[in-house]
């Protein structure tokens, strides 16, 4: 029987809760330098999520004001400009003020490192933004810790396409039922299940009534082990989700 040999990780809301008091405030202080009204509330950025990528999400918000440019190629400027200013921003905001990451996360990435699994990213975030995150919490050889780092820059096609999993299970060389992605949202459990990969879905705050769909386990986050569809294992009903419930559901995949 296989055994599970790496933890393939998402970062924004998987790692932390970056998208509703981080990004999003990012690009409205964006909007706000470069003299634009746009401002997105809480309720559409959780709309707007459904586009994955900064930049692509910007352009598609774009086709919803008026006020846009009207060219092809002036939007792509301006909606690069923007992304590039928020995710300056963004960093400059976690560097202040700081951001946890989400109960659970630091443990399970503890456990995995201790019994010798391999752990890698795979996100459409900005490697910037990856950076400012994981500096803040494992210093500036956080790196070491993963023995791949796919992020949006690497890749052609965002989730829920499969191609950050497919390019970090080939950075690994490892066969995707060697593994399990952790990931917050339909869209990354999409891409990773295309990918071959079981998913564990730890909802997010955007979406916490997200369908399980493919996933082997889908749940309110690593932080508890009430509330998972499959249960966490039997007899242990406190505290946050383990290495081993991971492995338990590990191998409920293909059933
Ligand atoms: C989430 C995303 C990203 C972030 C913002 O990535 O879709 O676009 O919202 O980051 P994941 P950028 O859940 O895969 O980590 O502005 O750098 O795209
Ligand atoms: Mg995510």
């Amino acid at each position: 029987m296989a055994v599970l040999a790496a933890i393939v990780w998402d970062v924004d809301g998987t790692l932390a809760e970056t998208e509703r008091d981080g990004h999003r405030v990012a690009f409205n202080l964006a909007f706000e330098a470069f003299g634009l009204p746009w401002r997105w509330d809480e309720r559409r950025y959780g709309d707007l999520l459904r586009v994955t990528g900064g930049r692509e999400r910007l352009l598609a918000d774009m086709a919803a004001h008026v006020d846009a440019p009207a060219g092809a190629g002036e939007r792509e400027r301006l909606a690069a400009a923007l992304h590039a200013r928020k995710n300056t921003i963004y960093a400059e905001q976690l560097r202040s003020e700081g951001i946890a990451l989400r109960g659970g996360v630091a443990a399970l990435i503890e456990q995995a490192r201790e019994r010798g699994l391999r752990q890698a990213i795979a996100t459409t975030t900005s490697r910037s933004n990856l950076d400012a995150l994981l500096r803040l919490h494992y210093g500036a050889q956080w790196h070491q810790r993963f023995g791949a780092v796919v992020c949006g820059e690497d890749v052609r096609r965002k989730k829920p396409d499969p191609e950050a999993h497919l390019q970090c299970l080939r950075l690994l060389s490892l066969d995707a039922r060697r593994a399990v992605a952790i990931e917050d949202s339909p869209m990354g459990a999409a891409a990773a299940h295309a990918a071959g990969l079981p998913v564990v879905l730890a909802r997010s705050c955007y979406f916490a009534d997200a369908e399980a769909g493919p996933a082997v386990a889908a749940g309110p986050g690593l932080h508890t082990r009430c509330g998972w569809e499959p249960m966490a294992r039997r007899g242990e009903r406190d505290g946050p989700i383990t290495l081993e419930d991971i492995e338990a559901w590990y191998l409920t995949r293909g059933r």
